[in-house]
């Protein structure tokens, strides 16, 4: 079945005023017969949003958050909703993104009410899942997958309002990429895995891969079986590479 892929931009916790030009350049450089076929997103973090939508108002740029509150309002100091992220005319939002997993010790539990959360004020979730280099020694990378998928994505979840993003977590911001054959595979399963999951929906439901992907390596990944665009971290913030990324599909 033809799915139509995505290249999707993490800028994590980057980006000053003085970027917005890059957003300004992805926007402007996306215009053409390639966006009729290929989403982009750009995920800049949560102080440069509203900006960043109206930069790309008149484009084919869409532009997400990295992360959200699993409420929409509250007693949630330093927060920011869904429901907010919506207001502000961005329509994605990533969630479980392995450095929230880590460092804001995020459960699957606390991942799928932020899917939820997501979804139910229309925007669309990436939802990040992914191995740490301990549990590939130790063999675990498929069990790790498969409970993050069953454990993160919530049962309502279409191909239309959810995105999931394979993201080795050792692979992250190192220059070290999985072997095409190990992203073949993870993504295979994860497939099936989101099979029994979502049902048919599965086949339509974008799978991306992340791990410093970069101009050099994107056409090589975007060419593995069941791998539906990326999410790219560290060269997404230079709108030369971001655009090179996406332009591989041309
Ligand atoms: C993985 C990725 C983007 P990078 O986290 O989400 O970052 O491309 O820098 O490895």
């Amino acid at each position: 079945p033809d799915v139509r892929p995505m290249v999707a931009g993490n800028w994590k916790m980057n980006g000053l005023r003085s970027a917005l030009d890059q957003i300004k350049a992805i926007a402007d450089g996306l215009d053409g017969p390639l966006s009729q076929k290929v989403d982009a997103v750009l995920c800049p973090p949560a102080t440069l949003l509203y900006v960043a939508t109206a930069l790309a108002e008149d484009s084919p740029l869409k532009i997400g958050a990295q992360d959200c509150h699993h409420h929409n309002s509250g007693a949630y100091t330093g927060d920011v909703s869904a429901e907010m992220i919506a207001d502000l005319f961005a329509t994605h939002v990533i969630v479980g993104h392995s450095e929230r997993r880590k460092d804001h010790a995020e459960s699957d539990e606390l991942v799928l009410a932020k899917a939820q959360a997501a979804l139910g004020v229309g925007l669309q979730a990436i939802i990040c899942v992914g191995e740490t280099q301990a549990e590939r020694d130790a063999g675990q990378t498929l069990d790790v997958l498969a409970r993050q998928i069953a454990g993160s994505v919530p049962e309502g979840a279409s191909a239309g309002n959810t995105i999931i993003a394979y993201e080795p977590v050792w692979a992250i911001g190192t220059g070290l990429t999985p072997t095409a054959a190990d992203i073949a595979v993870a993504h295979d399963f994860l497939r099936s895995r989101l099979h029994e999951r979502v049902g048919s929906e599965a086949a339509q439901m974008r799978i991306l891969y992340g791990g410093s992907v970069k101009p050099s390596n994107a056409r090589e990944i975007l060419g593995i079986a069941h791998v539906d665009g990326v999410l790219v971290g560290g060269a997404s913030l230079k709108a030369e590479d971001f655009l090179a990324i996406y332009k591989t599909y041309e």
